[in-house]
């Protein structure tokens, strides 16, 4: 079958046209590593100097092949090339929302979201159409817009997919009153940041606004670099929860205190943490981390009398996960009683496990098709292990995503890796999934869930 992308002039879609795209995306990641908090590290937080600067940079890329571009009332980056209509442009088309988010965990690899928010400028740019007034327009019956989302990892603030929280209209009050490491509020960080709190309603985007949510992302796991494959299609994105716990004790003297007295949190956590590992190496669905560890007073003559640590708890399916769950309570509890120790959770985040759509499932797969042999075998089906916007997006439009080739899976790193000739085939694949798109009936459009 030919693909669709073949049939556009080569001088747009062509090998060393998709190669100067994937080029760019590269050398435009590297702009963006520069773009950090941390002399020696990349760090890109929430309502920050650079995510202010990272925005300002992709927005210059977006106006660069003729989009719209603001920043919405969350902080979110966007880009829009209206609809090629009749007899000029259709200004209220639903778009297909193409992208994926600017910020950074703390020491960041360079490609995890950045990767996926550079590849939809370039497939923007490969498939728009001039129009007479000099300016562009999308081919489609549909708008192409893309977003650079503003905080999906919960860096600053702990609570993750707050800027496309925002766009699907989830976004909750009691959030205002989260404080990141120096005690300041989100409230007080939107204000600093030049946004107003009161007006966060108007990032919100309603379902006919939308056809659907497509995003490259690294695959952040080994499974594309153990197949040899390039590219898979994602199926499902793995729900999650997060927890802040205290575990308290007593703090005793390290000398003095003999072993029969002490109520040492220290070590009631470190039984916690091996007990969360044990339960969910035991179950294939559930995955289960203790990324934050802090004992107080934290003095080295002091037996801890408290510790502080998260838990970051994922399950293909929230059954799976809240099974779990409740299992790992119960054994904290036990462990907890048996020291004489006290323990407490707050539950930090919460995102349901969201099922890819399926029409966008196919066009996936069948871009990812057109950068294969014939004959090939199927693309692979992934589901992520990681969070995405595309969690949050789901209460509104259909969510579809590709991931490419993650080198040992290494991510959350600065030894993250992506291959630039897979970003220049995801880039093929992803465009032809969008001409795929294009070619849909409007009504097929309308229910893309
Ligand atoms: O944590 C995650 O899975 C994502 O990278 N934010
Ligand atoms: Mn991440
Ligand atoms: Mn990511």
């Amino acid at each position: 079958m030919i693909a669709l992308i073949d049939r556009l002039p080569a001088s747009v879609v062509g090998p060393d046209r998709v190669a100067d795209a994937a080029r760019r995306v590269m050398q435009r990641c590297e702009e963006l590593a520069a773009v950090s908090a941390a002399s020696d590290a990349i760090q890109r937080v929430y309502l920050s100097r650079e995510h202010a600067e990272g925005n300002a940079l992709a927005a210059g890329w977006m106006r660069e092949i003729g989009m719209t571009t603001w920043q919405d009332a969350a902080g979110n980056q966007i880009g829009r090339l209206d609809a090629a209509g009749g007899t000029g442009v259709d200004r209220e088309a639903p778009a297909l929302v193409l992208g994926s988010h600017l910020d950074t965990v703390p020491d960041a690899g360079r490609y995890d979201g950045i990767v996926g928010v550079l590849m939809a400028i370039e497939i923007v740019r490969m498939l728009r159409v001039p129009l007479h007034d000099g300016g562009w327009a999308s081919p489609f019956p549909f708008a192409l817009e893309v977003v650079a989302f503003a905080d999906e990892e919960g860096t600053r603030f702990g609570t993750a997919l707050l800027g496309s929280s925002a766009v699907a209209g989830a976004w909750k009050d009691d959030w205002w009153a989260l404080t990141d490491a120096e005690g300041t509020t989100l409230r007080e960080a939107f204000h600093a940041f030049g946004l107003d709190p009161e007006r966060i309603g108007e990032a919100e985007r309603r379902p006919e606004q939308l056809v659907g949510y497509l995003e490259a992302h690294i695959e952040q796991g080994p499974e594309l670099d153990h197949r040899g494959e390039a590219l898979a299609v994602v199926s499902s994105i793995a729900s999650a929860r997060r927890f802040q716990f205290t575990m308290e004790g007593e703090a005793r003297h390290a000398g003095g205190t003999p072993y029969s007295v002490r109520r040492d949190a220290l070590l009631g956590a470190s039984e916690a943490a091996l007990t969360v590992e044990r339960l969910c190496r035991a179950e294939h669905h559930v995955i289960g981390t203790v990324g934050q560890f802090e004992a107080f007073p934290g003095a080295v003559n002091i037996v801890p009398g408290e510790v502080r640590f998260s838990l970051d708890l994922r399950g293909e399916l929230d059954a799976h996960r809240d099974e779990v769950w409740q299992r790992i309570s119960a054994e904290i509890d036990a462990i907890a009683g048996q020291r004489g120790l006290r323990w407490q959770a707050r539950e930090v985040h919460s995102a349901s496990a969201v099922m890819c759509a399926p029409l966008l499932q196919d066009v996936v797969r069948e871009g990812i098709r057109s950068t294969l042999p014939d004959g090939a075998d199927d693309p692979a089906v992934i589901f992520s292990k990681a969070g995405h916007d595309g969690m949050a997006l789901a209460a509104i439009t259909g969510v579809g995503m590709m991931f490419l080739r993650n080198p040992d899976g290494t991510s959350h790193h600065p030894d993250e890796l992506v291959g630039g000739d897979d970003v220049a085939t995801g880039i093929r694949a992803l465009a032809e999934a969008v001409l795929q798109l294009g070619g849909e009936s409007r009504a097929t459009l309308e229910r893309i869930r």
